[in-house]
This record gives structure tokens, C-alpha cells and sequence, in this order.
């Protein structure tokens, strides 16, 4: 073999993310693994795993909807959630933005043991904001934001928990939906965010789809990052939210996870709490400053990632699933 070659298969051998999982081709979602490996083992989330998933949504550009680099994740994360075992069902939808842009946008939804009436359902977000509008500088408000904190963070970390799925079997029923056209919203205008997730309640998936609860993991990767409790989540989901935050203290967490209250998000979750479904969001917010300084600025960039975050939050839904 010539050099150039061997150096191209292992250029894409380092490309690939969670090269690991347990092949399943049934399209059953798992069902071929004996019960006996559902022990009440929790499973360590691999932090480096989730950070190159991040990175390479990242290296292939902005996500924003209507573009190649959209698409071409879009694709990836499909065929990921298949790799895993999921049991996959895209759903293709054009939306209208408050701007009159029309979004060529894909839900994609994935299911690990389909034959389980109980549902919990995964979510965040893997679109990116078209606009850096909140960058000091001016000049950068009309480029889209590179999106690694804010779309690829709680993307990876749902990958991630695909992977373990696939390693082993929890014996839940456990979904994941990759939900798109969340960030081409304006301020003061509630109705223009989430559109994604709006569509998923009014179009179920599949006939009589409804989970039991519903987690979205939203900026999820930052540096010094806190998760305070997000208002519409305990006014409306207080058990749930509970859990969740207690689940972090069992995992270690507790100082990532503070249990006093945070800001009042519209976000995905939103959209399943007014559909009478409870659910929650873990999402970074500063009593102070609000989100993550780089949120919406042309710094939302890898360097700004710590693999330590998405440790802590990873690790605090592995052990709710698993417990
Ligand atoms: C509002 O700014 C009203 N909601 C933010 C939801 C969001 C945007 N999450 C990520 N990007
Ligand atoms: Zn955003």
C-alpha cells in the first residue's frame, strides 16, 4: 500500500466518532441482548467520545438550516443512531420563519426498546442560529454562529448515551429526537424559536406516540458552566426535575447542578410542557449574566468546550436512565 493511502484510512479511522457499539441490524432496537446484561451497573459516559462527536459537527460548519453542512450532519446523525441500534424515523418538514425564510428542516427520531409503552424521550437541538447577533462586535452579526455549546453540545451528549445504550441495554424505553429549526428566533417573540419541536407535538412520529416525560439537554459543554433550575421546568415538571437534579448529586455533580432556581427559558422543553407532557430543561445559566457569554457570538467555538461538563451532565443522565 503506498504511503497516501495508509496515512487517508487513518485520517478517517481518527475521523470517526464512538467507534464501539454493539452491531444490531434487526431493527428491533436491541432486543437481541440478554436481560442478564441489564444489571444495575451505571455505565461511565465517555467524555472524550462526546467531544469528538462535538468536534465534528463543528469541523463541518455551521448548521444552519438550508445548507450542505446542515444536511450533511443531518445525514450523520441518522445513520449514528442506526449504528446504535435505534429503531430510526426522520421527519422532513418545511417551516416558516418569523422572517419569511423558508426552513427545509428534519426532525430525527430515534427509539431503543420500541416494544416499551413507557417512554422517556431525549432531546436537543443540532441546528445552528444563522446569526452571531449577541457578538461584541458588530461586523459578526450577520455570520451564523459556529454552534459547538449551542446545537453540537447536547447533540454529542445524546450520541454519547446512544453509544452506551447500545453497550448496554437499560431494558427502558428510551427515545431520542434530534430536533431541528430551534435557533432562527427573534427576541420578544416566544412563537419564533423551538419551531422544530413545535412541529414534532403536532405531527406525532408515529400513531399514538406520547412519551411520559421528556429531558432536553441545551448548552451543555461550557466552560465554568452552572445548571440552576430552569423555571417553567420545576413550576411545571417538579418531580421530574427533582430527580434529575438529585441524580446529579448521587452522580457527583452537585456543584455543576445547583439546586436554586435559574432563568425562565423558551426552549424546546416549552413545547412539551404546553402539550401537557413533563418535561424539563438542563441548560447553562449565570444568575448574573444570563447564558454563556458565548452564547450567540462568533466565540460559541471549540475552544470554549470543557469535556469536564459534558462529564458532569452526561454522567447525571446515565445514572437517571440506569438507576
Ligand atoms: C430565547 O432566547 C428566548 N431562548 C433561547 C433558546 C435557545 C437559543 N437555546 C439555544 N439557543
Ligand atoms: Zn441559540
Amino acid at each position: 500500500m503506498r504511503l497516501h493511502s495508509i496515512l487517508l484510512i487513518l485520517t478517517l479511522c481518527l475521523a470517526s466518532c464512538g467507534a464501539k457499539s454493539r452491531n444490531n441490524t434487526d431493527g428491533t432496537g436491541m432486543s437481541d441482548i440478554p436481560a442478564s446484561e441489564s444489571s444495575s451497573n451505571i455505565p461511565s459516559f465517555d467524555a472524550d467520545s462526546a467531544y469528538c462527536y462535538l468536534a465534528m459537527q463543528v469541523k463541518a460548519g455551521p448548521r444552519v438550516p438550508n445548507t450542505e453542512a446542515h444536511k450533511k450532519i443531518g445525514n450523520y446523525l441518522s445513520a449514528e443512531l442506526k449504528r446504535h441500534g435505534a429503531n430510526v424515523i426522520e421527519q422532513a418538514a418545511d417551516l416558516k420563519a418569523f422572517d419569511g425564510t423558508m426552513l427545509s428542516a428534519r426532525n430525527i427520531f430515534g427509539e431503543f426498546n420500541p416494544d416499551m409503552d413507557d417512554r422517556l424521550l431525549l432531546v436537543a437541538h443540532y441546528d445552528c442560529r444563522p446569526w452571531a447577533d449577541q457578538d461584541p462586535d458588530p461586523e459578526k452579526h450577520r455570520q451564523p454562529v459556529e454552534g459547538a455549546n449551542d446545537g453540537a453540545s447536547g447533540t454529542a451528549l445524546l450520541l454519547e448515551i446512544a453509544r452506551q445504550l447500545s453497550l448496554q441495554n437499560p431494558q427502558k424505553g428510551i427515545d431520542i429526537l434530534f430536533v431541528d429549526a430551534e435557533d432562527w428566533g427573534e427576541e420578544n417573540n416566544d412563537d419564533s424559536w423551538a419551531m422544530g419541536a413545535r412541529y414534532f407535538i403536532n405531527n406525532p412520529i408515529k400513531p399514538g406516540y406520547l412519551p411520559s416525560r421528556v429531558i432536553v439537554a441545551d448548552m451543555v459543554g461550557g466552560k465554568n458552566a452552572k445548571f440552576p433550575i430552569e423555571y417553567f421546568s420545576q413550576q411545571n415538571s417538579p418531580d421530574l426535575t427533582a430527580k434529575i437534579w438529585n441524580c446529579a448529586v448521587s452522580a457527583g455533580y452537585g456543584d455543576y447542578f445547583p439546586k436554586r432556581m435559574g432563568g425562565a427559558i423558551t426552549d424546546d422543553h416549552v413545547e412539551f410542557i404546553k402539550a401537557g407532557i413533563p418535561a424539563i430543561d438542563i441548560i447553562e445559566y449565570h444568575e448574573d449574566s444570563g447564558f454563556d457569554p458565548d452564547w450567540h457570538t462568533s466565540h460559541d467555538t471549540l475552544e470554549n468546550i470543557d469535556k469536564a461538563t459534558l462529564k458532569a451532565v452526561g454522567s447525571t443522565l446515565l445514572r437517571y436512565i440506569y438507576e
